[in-house]
């Protein structure tokens, strides 16, 4: 594939994206540097530019708090990046672990950088520099990790929580729905807020709404006022989710640790108990077996959430079900939730087609991402189930051969209007496009 008509043109837009220190994820609508973007932007790198996907996690983890917890934004110095909310808004500087000198957000994001860097040492040429990357890395890793299962897991379950929309990576997933509508915002204290995202005529119509918007200030602002103490935070934040898709790649990235620190001859107890722990819990709590996947669980109302997203078939990644409940999910993929039958839908749609507000193009609300079709697509490949990986990835090189590197796409072939949604030039569905064809 390596003379594949895209691979071209997908390495331009990681050029052009690129602006000598990170990559951003978009041109104009993400102007600085974002979390598990990195990660993939790093792995889409890796096949022809070993150093860039190096110098990319290093810039991010320059911004790595001391308590380990790795920000779901690095900002960039440009003074005309448009980004709501930026520094002023976060004001990181409240936070008793926050760096010193750089500005970052103050929440995280699904971690991916275990499983990034080991893809990254297996595609190097160089081993050896690869391996002195690992050492680099390998404590930082363990640290953001350290810090999910130290704070993000009061009742040490094995399973983080986030506590924001935003660090789940899909902003409006019907999965934050009921937690979010409990927020009454006629109540809360909304502080003053210009959004700058509507200013992308494209996305503008598939972004969060306004009540989204004033929930995901309301958290933040809360975050602020708390000064960023976990703890504090853990007592007050009405949104508190344990999620599928970030404990999926959670237990992903706990094995690459233990991969890694195995080969750096470090005592991997720490790593293997994670990963033992949050695959059991996983199994224990969130798997849904009438359903054939995992749910979400809120840990402010205790119970869980049912909505079928694909966000509860990415566990498949880490591999966290046994055979058996994966061929359940396989059956889930190809039901009518998710059209894995239909010769008219293109996978793998983020939320079942049957929903009755399932919006084709809005987001997070039923449009397909190349990153959890990446995520799937290897998922099903630890399960040999090859034929359903092949479709998810040639419904995906078709996506972005047709349409372009979109952030999002509609999942019906015979969709009216746009079939590529949100920005265009969207860096990760380049990269992850480079890392399928150079495979
Ligand atoms: C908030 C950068 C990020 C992605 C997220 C995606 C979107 C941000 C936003 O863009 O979120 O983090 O402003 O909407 O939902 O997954 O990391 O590409």
């Amino acid at each position: 594939m390596q003379d594949h008509p895209l691979l071209a043109a997908a390495r331009q837009v990681l050029e052009q994206n690129w602006n000598g220190r990170f990559t951003k994820p978009a041109p104009s609508l993400y102007p600085h540097q974002w979390n598990w973007d990195a990660g993939f932007i790093a792995l889409g790198n890796a096949h022809h530019n070993m150093d860039r996907a190096m110098a990319e996690l290093r810039h991010l983890f320059r911004g790595q708090w001391s308590n380990g917890m790795l920000p779901q934004i690095v900002f960039g110095d440009d003074p005309q990046a448009r980004y709501f909310p930026g520094p002023d808004f976060w004001q990181t500087e409240k936070a008793e672990h926050a760096p010193q000198g750089i500005q970052t957000s103050g929440i995280s994001m699904p971690p991916v950088h275990g499983f990034v860097l080991w893809e990254l040492y297996e595609i190097a040429e160089d081993k050896e520099a690869a391996r002195a990357f690992l050492q680099e890395m390998y404590p930082k890793v363990i640290a953001l990790h350290r810090y999910f299962y130290d704070y993000r897991d009061p009742e040490e379950e094995g399973l983080a929580y986030i506590r924001h929309p935003w660090e789940g990576g899909t902003d409006n997933s019907p999965i934050w729905d009921a937690a979010l509508a409990r927020m009454d915002t006629s109540q809360l204290d909304i502080p003053p807020y210009e959004r700058k995202d509507l200013q992308n005529p494209k996305a503008a119509a598939h972004r969060p709404t306004q009540a989204d918007y004033d929930r995901y200030v309301y958290l933040v602002d809360l975050f602020r006022k708390n000064a960023y103490d976990d703890a504090r935070i853990y007592e007050q934040c009405p949104f508190l989710i344990q999620d599928p898709l970030f404990n999926g790649i959670l237990c992903w990235s706990n094995e690459a640790l233990i991969k890694i620190g195995d080969l750096l001859g470090e005592d991997i107890s720490e790593p293997m108990q994670w990963h033992e722990l949050t695959i059991w819990s996983m199994n224990d709590k969130l798997w849904d077996e009438e359903r054939g996947l995992y749910n979400a669980y809120d840990l402010r109302q205790q119970e869980l959430i049912p909505v079928y997203t694909s966000s509860g078939l990415m566990p498949l990644c880490g591999e966290v079900p046994t055979q058996e409940q994966a061929e359940a999910m396989l059956l889930t993929l190809e039901s009518g939730h998710f059209g894995g039958k239909r010769k008219d839908i293109r996978l793998c749609p983020t939320y079942s087609l049957q929903a009755e507000d399932v919006d084709f193009k809005k987001y997070w609300r039923g449009p397909v991402w190349i990153n959890l079709n990446w995520l799937l697509y290897r998922g099903l490949l630890r399960y040999d189930m090859d034929k359903v990986a092949e479709r998810v990835k040639q419904d995906s090189l078709a996506l972005l051969s047709e349409q372009g590197f979109y952030e999002y796409f509609d999942p019906r072939k015979e969709a009216e209007g746009e079939i590529g949604c949100g920005t265009d030039s969207f860096s990760w569905s380049a990269a992850l496009c480079v890392e399928w064809l150079m495979r």
